[in-house]
C-alpha cells in the first residue's frame, strides 16, 4: 500500500498568509488605500519630469521620463505599513529597481536623501536602497500611479514605514554623513523599521 501524498497548499509560501501574523506590531489591516500627504499634490508633466541621482562627490546623473521608462522594470508584490498604523497586504506595483539606477555609479556613501517635487525629503541608509529592496514605482494595481499616491513616480521602500517611500520623487542624493529628512527632523524615527516598531525618536 502506498502512503498518501503530502498535502501541499500552493499558496503557502514563507510568511505570506492571511491573518494578523503578517502584521507588524501595533498595525491594523486596511483594504482601502489612504492618502497621506504633508502638502498639496504637485502637478508634474511627463515632459518636465526628471530623476537626478547625485553622488557624494557632486556628480549628477539624470533620466528624463522616456529614459527612465526605457530601463528594465519589474513587478513588485509587497505589504506596506504606515506609521499611522494601517497596513495593506499584497499591493502590486511596477517600478525600476534602485539597483538598476545605481548600476555603474561610483558610490561609497553610506546614506541617501530622497527628494520630492514639492520639497518633501526622507533619509535612509544607502544599503536599504540596494539588493532588491527599493524601487522607483510608476504603476500601482495595474494602472499608472495616481497623482495623490505619488504619480508619475514614487520611491517604494516597503521594508520601512511608508513615510520613507517619497511620493513625486525627483532625486536621490548620496551622503557620507546622515542627515534627517522632513519627518525625521520632526520626531519620526531615523530608520523606521515596522517590525521593531521604530515609529518615533527613541523607539
Ligand atoms: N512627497 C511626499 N511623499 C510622501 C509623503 C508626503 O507628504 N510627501 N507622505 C509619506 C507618508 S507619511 C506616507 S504614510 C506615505 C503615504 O502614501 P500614500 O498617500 O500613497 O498612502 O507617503 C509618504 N511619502
Ligand atoms: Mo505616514
Amino acid at each position: 500500500m502506498t502512503p498518501d501524498p503530502p498535502i501541499v497548499s500552493p499558496g503557502f509560501v514563507g510568511r505570506r498568509r492571511a491573518g494578523s501574523a503578517t502584521l507588524p506590531p501595533g498595525q491594523y489591516l486596511t483594504e482601502d488605500f489612504p492618502v497621506l500627504s504633508a502638502g498639496p499634490t504637485p502637478t508634474i508633466r511627463l515632459d518636465d519630469w526628471k530623476f537626478a541621482l547625485t553622488t557624494e562627490s557632486g556628480d549628477v546623473r539624470t533620466w528624463s521620463w522616456s529614459e527612465f521608462r526605457a530601463l528594465p522594470s519589474v513587478s513588485i508584490t509587497t505589504d506596506i505599513h504606515c506609521v499611522t498604523r494601517w497596513s495593506k497586504l499584497g499591493t502590486v506595483w511596477e517600478g525600476v529597481s534602485l539597483d538598476t539606477l545605481l548600476e555603474g555609479i561610483p558610490a561609497t556613501a553610506s546614506f541617501a536623501m530622497a527628494e520630492s517635487y514639492g520639497g518633501y525629503t526622507t533619509n535612509l541608509p544607502l544599503a536599504d536602497l540596494r539588493d532588491g529592496k527599493a524601487w522607483i514605482a510608476f504603476r500601482y494595481g495595474g494602472e499608472d500611479l495616481a497623482p495623490e499616491h505619488g504619480g508619475p513616480a514614487r520611491l517604494l521602500v516597503p521594508h520601512l514605514y511608508l513615510w520613507k517611500s517619497a511620493k513625486w520623487i525627483r532625486g536621490i542624493t548620496l551622503m557620507r554623513k546622515d542627515r534627517p529628512g522632513f519627518w525625521e527632523s520632526l520626531g519620526y524615527n531615523n530608520y523606521g523599521d515596522p517590525w521593531r516598531e521604530q515609529r518615533y525618536w527613541g523607539d
